[in-house]
């Protein structure tokens, strides 16, 4: 199918997405062969073996380098396996430029993984893009940010950074996990690399742990290729086939999820027991303008401080019935999670408390449920959080 002109709604439905040429199958079939009949040496249709290449995975990668608006798109196993391969195509050495406020899993592949192995990384509110600029050194080889970020909801202005990377002759990653392609789609922008968890949003049923880097630049991407294939932490065919299906119904999700984010914030933000709201679509949230020039709409993840500290804040994660207390986001279903304890753990005391993840500090990731029901649902929370 032409895809040119197609809106996003349509791309997430057909793009990549072609009947079955031998059977007609409407559905994209899950190709489980881990490798593919050669009619002499070298000799194939494409495919020799599962790792370096599958034609479910190759469904995907094109559905989500449509929806991104990308020259190649290559999947992985996990948003960690795709952010470790960016990574791995830089050298011992080299220096990274990363947002201050990022998942706390990518925080310790820096901090972890990498750093021992030589890979330098200076962490930045990038809030204001002179601070990005004159914060590159001679051996900066890549900046990394999110927007909007993991926990804090910070909003960074991604055109002016990537004017920024590109004088400097320095490629932009975004990691677009929590706004998705439906609200904002980077490489438009003038970012290199945009990544994601397909864990999240993308696949959007919290059944699948997946991972996506999208490429403008085809030296970037023929790296990224020759690492998926080398390093290994590809995507089962299966999975590839369930984010594909979970893709279908983004548009309605994304619409369904910033309906009732948006009208969550608000009740937060006059809530006596909450001391302050994170959400990009409040208008007293520091980055609402920008959001609203970058954005298509403020996203389904909210984080608010409540009063009471960490034993209001146990208590409100424990009552809350249709808020599930659990890490991970963008599933249809709300979640709610203590950030300190659980996400990001695993950056030191001093770095949260700079980016002010305190003990009263939760994350939400609001679902697509009726939002009477969650308002009630948070109600409860509070109600728990005032008795402690
Ligand atoms: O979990 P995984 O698919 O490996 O994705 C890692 C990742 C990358 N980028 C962002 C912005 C993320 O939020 C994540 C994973 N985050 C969670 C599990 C979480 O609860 O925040």
């Amino acid at each position: 199918m032409h895809i040119e002109g197609l809106a996003q709604d349509t791309l997430c439905i057909h793009a990549s997405q072609e009947p079955d040429p031998t059977s007609g199958a409407v559905m994209t079939p899950i190709a489980l062969a881990s490798t593919f009949v050669q009619n002499g040496p070298g000799e194939h249709k494409g495919y020799d073996y599962s790792r370096a290449g599958n034609p479910t995975r190759t469904a995907l990668e094109g559905c989500l380098l449509a929806l991104e608006g990308g020259k190649h798109a290559v999947a992985f196993g996990s948003g960690c396996a795709a952010t470790s391969s960016v990574l791995l195509s830089l050298k011992s050495g080299d220096h990274v430029l990363v947002g201050d406020d990022v998942y706390g899993g990518t925080f310790r592949i820096f901090d972890k993984v990498l750093k021992p192995w030589g890979l330098d990384a200076t962490f930045l509110d990038m809030t204001d893009p002179v601070k990005v600029r004159q914060a590159i050194g001679p051996r900066t080889r890549l900046i990394w940010l999110e927007t909007p970020s993991n926990p804090m909801l910070k909003i960074f202005d991604i055109a002016a950074i990537a004017e920024i990377a590109r004088k400097a002759n320095i490629p932009l990653a975004v990691d677009n996990t929590f706004a998705t392609p439906m609200l904002q789609r980077p490489l438009d922008f003038g970012a290199s690399l945009v990544v994601h968890s397909t864990t999240k949003y993308l696949n959007g049923h919290s059944d699948v742990v997946g991972g996506a880097v999208i490429a403008s630049d085809d030296a970037m991407a023929e790296r990224l290729h020759f690492l998926q294939k080398s390093l290994g932490a590809v995507p089962s065919p299966f999975d590839c086939y369930m984010v594909l299906r979970g893709l279908k119904t983004l548009g309605v999700r994304m619409k369904q999820h910033v309906h009732n984010a948006r009208i969550l914030a608000e009740v937060l933000a006059r809530h006596p027991q909450v001391e302050r709201v994170f959400y990009p679509g409040l208008t007293s949230h520091a980055g609402y303008a920008m959001a609203a020039r970058q954005m298509k709409g403020p996203g389904g993840m909210i984080s608010f401080d409540l009063k009471g500290g960490l034993a209001a804040a146990v208590a409100f994660l424990k009552a809350t019935r249709i808020f599930a207390c659990a890490e991970s986001l963008g599933g249809v279903e709300s979640l709610a999670e203590h950030p300190a304890i659980m996400t990001h753990a695993s950056l030191p005391a001093e770095a949260r408390k700079a980016l002010g993840i305190g003990d009263g500090f939760i994350r939400l990731s609001v679902g697509i449920e009726n939002v009477e029901d969650l308002k009630q649902d948070l109600e409860r929370g509070f109600h728990a959080a005032r008795n402690t």
